[in-house]
C-alpha cells in the first residue's frame, strides 16, 4: 500500500482544503471531525506522509503520542466528557476511510451509546 500525497487529510494539511482547526505546530494539525461520532470528536493527524500506523516511521509515534495526549486532556476539559474514547483505523478492511494517518478523540457521555 503506497501514500496517495492527495489524499483529503493531504490536502489540509497543504491549506488547500478549509478545516476546523484546533490546534498546529510543526509535526501535526488537530481539527474537529466533520462527521463526529459525539460532541467534541477532534482528530489528530501527524503531518508526516505516513499512510497509517503500519506505514508510520516510529519516530513519527513517539512524537505525537504526547499530542494525542494533551488533545484528550484538553477535549475532556472542554466537553464535561465521562471518558475519550482513543480510535485508529489501518486500511479500508479495518475501517479507514481517509489514507493518511490520524487519530480519533472521541468524547463519551454516561447514557449516550457510542458506535462500535
Ligand atoms: P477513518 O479514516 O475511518 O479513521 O476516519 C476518517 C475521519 O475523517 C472520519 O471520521 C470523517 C473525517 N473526515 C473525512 N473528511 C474530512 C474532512 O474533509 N474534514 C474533516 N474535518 N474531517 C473529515
Amino acid at each position: 500500500m503506497t501514500y496517495d500525497p492527495n489524499n483529503i487529510f493531504a490536502k489540509i494539511l497543504k491549506g488547500e482544503l478549509p478545516c476546523h482547526k484546533v490546534y498546529e505546530d510543526e509535526t501535526a494539525l488537530v481539527m474537529m471531525d466533520i462527521f463526529p461520532q459525539s460532541k467534541g470528536h477532534a482528530l489528530v493527524i501527524p503531518k508526516a506522509s505516513s499512510r497509517n500506523l503500519l506505514d508510520a516511521d516510529p519516530s513519527v509515534l513517539s512524537s505525537v503520542m504526547p499530542l494525542v495526549q494533551s488533545v484528550a486532556k484538553a477535549v475532556q476539559s472542554v466537553t464535561k466528557a465521562d471518558g475519550i474514547r482513543l480510535a485508529q483505523f489501518n486500511e479500508a478492511p479495518a475501517g479507514q476511510t481517509v489514507f493518511h494517518l490520524h487519530f480519533h478523540l472521541i468524547p463519551a457521555y454516561e447514557g449516550i451509546a457510542l458506535g462500535a
